[in-house]
């Protein structure tokens, strides 16, 4: 990306996507109508595929008590990132900074036998961070964020072949969204840091080892990076440069042998012994934040037809054929197409200039010529423009919803 594209803030007003505003605080994005759409779309793309895959989605909390972060490690190793935490009487607890702990209690709440692993607990989980105020830029680094995330419980034998449909679950939504600009970079730990990566050389050596085995078998290129890996293990990184040119990271996969052995995660084996359970933790998506602001950045705020926030404007000629624009309206709506109507007093050329400007894929003009073509076949007609300044010419409503709506399940 080069500096003469507008960065995701500047979109993000111009298409009313989302404000930060001072009083709530800063890092803690309110989304609009518009940006709302946007994320829902993805989230229901992202949960659909997940379930496909064998994910199994659950919801958990946004607070828990502080010992469970003791526990974790989290306390420990990730406290700078953590906000204080909250004292009522005797008890103390913490916005949470990450879903696993959560993910973890739900894997522990009863035995686990060989048949039902590899068990993936995916959320869009909400947690908070205490990221740096200079840090802080728009919805790509924030405080208050939703990630795309999943925890794989799987055997040590199951870790590789897991680490690489994840790899390739990546590769499938990138291509959905028409990401290209990404490479990988492998995080690990430094062994100097003490401080960050505690002291189970053992459990690093393991973990990077396994990482660095999958991405063979994966023949996947990547970057080494020393003194990038969580605190509690190795990651692969998807990087992607934003419009500034700085590289972000968006998706993550990290392989996890520490919280496991925290919180004692064991299955019965087919030999009826108990075995210690790994964990692969990943977000593809990333945040949907920080998804929000690389695409708005990547398109420009040219979303493609499936996560338009307006997929069609409807722009009547005069005010004579407003009364046929909401019966136009009517129909589209019943479809569950998102759209807007134009039925301001301007002309339609200024009309057509302001949607084109805007990015609204469709603009359906309606004039008295469409009006008697309803007369004469019974059927609402409709003259068609793209925001591209293509005439499609006149068409039948019923049929452009077929074009529509093929557009939009094929993700074009
Ligand atoms: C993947 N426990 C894992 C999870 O299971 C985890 O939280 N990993 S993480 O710390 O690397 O965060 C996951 C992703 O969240 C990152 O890869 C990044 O894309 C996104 N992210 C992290 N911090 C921020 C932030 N401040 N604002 C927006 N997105 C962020
Ligand atoms: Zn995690």
């Amino acid at each position: 990306m080069n500096s003469v594209l507008k960065d995701h803030r500047q979109i993000g007003q111009e298409q009313e996507l989302f404000i930060v505003d001072e009083e709530v605080g800063p890092g803690l994005p309110l989304w609009l109508p518009k940006g709302a759409t946007i994320r829902r779309e993805l989230e229901r793309y992202m949960t659909d595929l997940e379930i496909s895959e064998g994910y199994l989605h659950v919801i958990t909390p946004h607070v828990a008590k502080l010992d469970l972060y003791k526990k974790s490690g989290h306390w420990k190793h990730y406290k700078e990132s953590m906000y204080p935490p909250m004292k009522k009487g005797t008890e103390k607890y913490e916005l949470k900074p990450m879903n696993c702990p959560h993910h973890i209690q739900i894997f522990k709440s009863r035995p686990r036998s060989y048949r039902e692993l590899p068990v993936r607990l995916a959320e869009f989980g909400t947690f908070y961070r205490f990221e740096n105020s200079g840090e802080l830029f728009g919805l790509m680094r924030v405080r208050g964020m939703t990630l795309n995330d999943a925890h794989i419980f799987c055997s040590m034998e199951q870790l590789k072949e897991e680490f690489i449909k994840v790899v390739r679950l990546v590769e499938q939504v990138y291509k959905d969204l028409n990401l290209k600009d990404f490479w990988y970079r492998l995080s690990l730990h430094d062994s100097k840091d003490k401080g960050k990566y505690g002291d189970k050389p053992e459990l690093w050596e393991a973990s990077e080892k396994a990482i660095k085995d999958a991405l063979k078998k994966a023949k996947v290129e990547y970057k080494e990076v020393v003194g990038d890996a969580a605190f509690y293990g190795p990651k692969l990184d998807v990087q992607i440069p934003n419009a500034l040119s700085k590289d972000e990271t968006v998706s993550t996969i990290q392989i996890d042998f520490y919280q496991p052995e925290n919180f004692n995660l064991e299955y019965v084996g087919e030999d009826g012994k108990k075995h210690p359970v790994v964990m692969i933790h990943r977000g593809i998506i990333s945040t949907l934040e920080r998804m929000v602001a690389f695409l708005t950045e990547q398109y420009q705020g040219v979303w493609p037809i499936w996560l338009a926030p307006t997929q069609v404007k409807i722009i009547p000629i005069t005010a004579r054929n407003n009364e046929y624009s909401q019966k136009v309206l009517a129909q589209l709506k019943s479809a569950n197409i998102r759209l807007e109507l134009d039925d301001r007093g301007e002309t339609m050329q200024s009309k057509i200039r302001d949607a084109t400007t805007q990015k609204i894929p469709y603009m359906l003009i309606v004039g008295d010529r469409e009006e008697k073509e309803k007369r004469v076949s019974g059927r609402n007609s409709v003259a068609v423009r793209t925001r591209n300044g293509e005439d499609l010419g006149a068409i039948k409503v019923e049929e452009f919803l077929d074009k529509i709506k093929k557009e939009i399940e094929s993700k074009a």
